[in-house]
């Protein structure tokens, strides 16, 4: 280290000082991008590393077999195209020494050797409020003061312990796969153990199956693994990434997980079993983790069901490779989702257990009781041992920061103090009351959800950018406020309820640690929009963050950057990308076609027992509805479903998959009622239709297959103001009987003045200015006060029971929430339930805004519960959805 670099002393300090603006832990693939990009803009900066060498993980986990499990061309440094060029991958999946050569070559390339102390173990690191500067304490080497403090330590950097009592009474050897030693070990002729079935114990088995003696798996769950098909890289790949290098590279910055593949849109119940099995063997074929957790149906990954066909799949490859019927069986992971825990890929791993020389030991059914000096014995057996390889994982993601060193941020508080109940930052990247600290793929980014070296570059860049520009206007710190960080964890939240994670016991979740605070650590709402939302962060000011320096005004721009649920984002999103013309430029008809062409685009509705027509009576002739059937006999309590469409658009088939949807949850009839439409029919023409058909139907239940009595009404939009003024009409005129009331985003008053109009007036698809539209064509301005388009002016006393559901971002919110407070002033028993960050369409959009589901778990339990049935829910998806509530 130059002399010059040691430039101070302080008083309390026992030695020198090294000065910089940016001190680094880590020389990993983040450290070593940090300090290239640090060391460009400017900053003076120091990369402090334990290790003699480069590397990160890859310096570390030298087991056999290891390898990267990103395709290699995806799982590089694109930051500069002549790097890209300099280095050629030899294989699809490079091993580790070969990634351990090529970040050797990066750092020799960019001559980042100099700033890195390596062998140096940072004991300690603590911000100094008055000098605004962190004070790095090492194990050996002169402290470091730095302005900027970011932790490049990887994810899986803190090897867990093996929680096995009697390892240290162990004679043997003993080696932990993230601790490989460097000369390799000689396992020929030994009896070797294997703990753990992770990525690490399943890429190291089949190698160590054919040096040992003997190899005893000890197996506590069996995961998914798939074949590698290891070799050149795939020639589709290396084609497409030749020939467009940059916009390879700019969709897998845009893609969900970091490698340039599309979203799927088909669902599994819109393919045939032989269309399913075919997609599969492709991509059973392709090996490829990325390819097989993404492309076959788009609800692979957030729906327990679409996710079961994977598993049997993979489950009956395991039964074709395994000769023994019992090793077999025990292989076959049954107790998460396929890709909920980390799935692996291997090279002849399941193969590996027909060998003589193997024997797999499940711990489910005979677990460990102790190791000994020379075996390891179970409920059922003794095993004798020469060496016990621990593949047991890590402390994942917080233990890669908390455990490295203590850190002390503001006011003395320390950093696992403050994630003593799971880990709090905003945006994965800094901590509030940790000033200008930084976390290059902490927890709170998608990290390990992700292709890192897409995330690593993303943060890189994200943090220098910021520190240049925070230097560039005169701000010193810079630190997340409590409510972004609470804002953040929210958003986390939503995310994570779209996944299946949470149905496993993974190191995602912190399960893997006895006494972890458990909970999803990753971000889990992709890569791009993960990238959008860091950029939006800046673009509003950095939104969230504190920044102060000498000589400027301090600068606070609080608030939370994502407040909407994260589909219903993605759909607005996609919806301002196509920058459409206002609905109500179409007129009537063309607004009726767009609708028609916007209904054909989205997944089609699930199976119901059975879809039928009809005509029924209307209030001046015949209708047409729709009937959808449960699957189970019936007879079956009928709702009336009134669809949305604000009395100008839609029919009885525009809300189909919510019916369908909302048919399977109920295990009820629903029939969908095709009433009247504005302008040809205005006033009270849907509000009279409604309650003709209800009455009709009410009078026809037995013959549509329905129970004989109290019927259900249910709508959405207009249709829930359909819905509602049925109710009022029938107390009124002598009947039908109506057992409860749904009414979602309901329309129940004319006036436009209530906040919600304004604070969601435009931006969210149902806009002020298209309802005034609506209200224009259905209903006459002397009309507006009747209760039979202003239910909410009506009589409300004597009601049924209701259940009234509104989205925050919805401009009849409010008119929905004076509704249902107006109904329990009456003494109607009324549910409500305000779906925070939703939008008017969430609720109905099935299958495409996911988070909608509790939602309508929650309304199916009162439509079942209005019409006496008992809560027991059986029909398919309650089960994840119930996870995810
Ligand atoms: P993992 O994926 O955490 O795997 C660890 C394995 O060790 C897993 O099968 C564990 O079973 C098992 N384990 C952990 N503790 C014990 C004890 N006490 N007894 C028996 N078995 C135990 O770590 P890896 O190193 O394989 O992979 C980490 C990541 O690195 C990987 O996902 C890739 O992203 C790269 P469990 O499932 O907890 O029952």
């Amino acid at each position: 280290m130059p002399d010059s670099m040691v430039a101070a002393r302080t008083s309390d300090s026992a030695g020198p000082i090294q000065q910089v603006d940016v001190a680094v832990v880590g020389a990993g693939f983040a450290g070593l991008y940090l300090l290239h990009r640090l060391r460009k803009a400017g900053f003076s900066t120091v990369a402090l590393e334990e290790a003699d060498d480069v590397g990160g993980t890859w310096y570390w986990n030298r087991y056999p077999g290891a390898r990267c499990d990103i395709q290699t061309i995806d799982y590089s440094y694109t930051f500069d195209p002549e790097l890209e060029a300099a280095w050629t991958w030899s294989e699809k999946y490079a091993t580790q020494p070969e990634i351990l050569r090529y970040l050797g070559f990066v750092a020799d390339r960019y001559d980042l050797r100099r700033d890195i102390r390596f062998k140096t173990r940072v004991t300690k690191a603590t911000w100094d409020d008055a000098a605004e500067r962190w004070l790095i304490t090492t194990a050996n080497g002169p402290s470091v003061s730095c302005r900027h403090y970011i932790m490049a330590t990887g994810c899986l950097s803190a090897p867990k312990p093996p929680e096995i009592d009697g390892v240290k009474d162990f004679k043997g050897e003993i080696y932990f796969t993230g601790r490989w030693p460097h000369d390799g070990v000689d396992l020929a002729g030994k009896r070797v153990a294997v703990i753990g079935t992770g990525s690490s114990g399943i890429q190291s088995i089949p190698l160590i199956a054919e040096q040992a003696a003997h190899l005893t798996v000890f197996q506590r769950t069996p995961n998914f693994a798939l074949p590698a098909h290891n070799g050149p890289a795939p020639a589709d790949r290396a084609n497409l990434l030749q020939g467009d290098r940059a916009g390879y590279r700019e969709q897998a910055r845009q893609s969900m997980t970091g490698v340039p593949y599309p979203q799927q849109t088909a669902v599994s119940w819109q393919l045939s079993e032989a269309e399913r099995r075919a997609r599969f063997e492709e991509a059973w074929g392709k090996g490829d983790l990325v390819y097989i957790l993404t492309q076959l149906w788009a609800d692979q990954g957030v729906d327990v069901d679409g996710n079961a066909l994977i598993c049997d799949f993979i489950r009956e490859k395991i039964g074709e490779v395994v000769k023994d019927p019992d090793t077999a069986a025990a292989l076959m992971p049954h107790d998460h989702p396929f890709g909920a825990k980390r799935p692996c890929l291997d090279t002849n791993y399941y193969a590996t257990y027909n060998r003589p020389n193997v024997t797999l030991v499940n711990l489910r059914q005979e677990p460990i009781k102790a190791i000994t000096t020379d075996s390891i014995t179970t409920d059922k057996r003794s095993v004798g041992i020469d060496v016990i390889v621990f593949a047991t994982g890590f402390d994942a993601m917080t233990g890669a920061i908390t455990a490295v060193h203590p850190i002390t941020g503001r006011g003395g508080k320390s950093l696992s103090d403050v994630w003593a109940h799971g880990p709090e930052s905003y945006l994965g990247l800094t901590v509030a009351g940790f000033p200008n600290f930084f976390m290059i793929t902490g927890p709170g980014s998608p990290s390990v959800l992700s292709n890192m070296a897409v995330s690593i570059e993303q943060h890189v860049d994200w943090v220098v950018d910021q520190l240049a520009a925070l230097r560039q206007a005169g701000f010193n710190t810079i630190e997340a406020t409590e409510a972004a960080q609470a804002g953040w964890a929210k958003h986390m939240g939503d995310c994570a309820s779209l996944t299946l994670h949470r149905l496993a016991n993974t190191w995602y979740t912190g399960a893997n640690v006895p006494g972890k605070v458990q909970g999803v650590m990753p971000y889990c709402g992709g890569v791009g929009p993960y990238r959008s939302i860091c950029d939006e962060v800046v673009s509003r000011g950095m939104l969230g963050f504190k920044l102060s320096g000498p000589n400027v005004a301090a600068q606070c721009n609080d608030g939370e950057v994502v407040r909407l649920q994260p589909d219903v984002r993605l759909v607005l999103g996609m919806l301002a990308q196509m920058n459409l013309p206002p609905l109500e430029s179409f007129g009537a008809q063309g607004a009726r076609d767009f609708l028609a062409q916007f209904n054909a685009a989205r997944p089609a509705g699930r199976p119901v027992g059975a879809v039928g027509d009809g005509m029924l009576q209307g209030a001046e002739g015949p209708l047409p509805y729709k009937l959808y059937k449960p699957a189970t006999a019936g007879p079956h309590p009928i709702v009336v479903y009134f669809h949305g469409g604000g009395w100008v658009l839609g029919d009885e088939l525009s809300d189909d998959p919510f019916c369908r949807d909302m048919c399977r949850r109920t295990d009820m009839i629903f029939v969908s009622v095709g009433y009247r439409h504005a302008p040809e029919h205005r006033f009270p023409a849907a509000a009279e239709d409604g309650y003709a058909a209800t009455k009709w139907i009410a009078a026809h239940a037995t013959e549509i297959g329905g129970t004989p009595g109290p019927v259900l009404v249910a709508g959405w939009s207009a249709g829930g103001n359909i819905a509602a003024v049925t109710c009022q009409l029938a107390r009124d005129r002598g009947g039908p009987e109506i057992a409860g009331q749904l009414l979602i985003c309901p329309v129940t008053d004319c006036t436009f003045d209530r906040p919600s109009y304004n604070d969601n007036a435009t931006g969210y698809f149902l806009t002020r200015s298209l309802m005034f539209w609506f209200w224009d064509l259905y209903c006459a301005p002397a009309d507006r006060t009747d209760p039979r388009v202003s239910p909410l002016r009506g009589r409300v006393e004597g009601l049924p029971p209701a259940f009234i559901a509104t989205c925050e971002f919805d401009p009849l919110r409010d008119e929905g929430v004076a509704y249902a407070e107006a109904l329990a002033a009456a003494g109607v028993a009324v549910e409500q339930l305000k779906a925070r960050g939703h939008f008017h369409s969430s609720l109905t959009m099935v299958d495409v805004v996911i988070t909608g589901v509790s939602a309508r778990v929650q309304m199916a339990h009162a439509l079942r519960r209005f019409a006496g049935l008992p809560e027991a829910q059986t029909s398919p998806g309650y089960r994840i959805a119930a996870a995810a509530s």
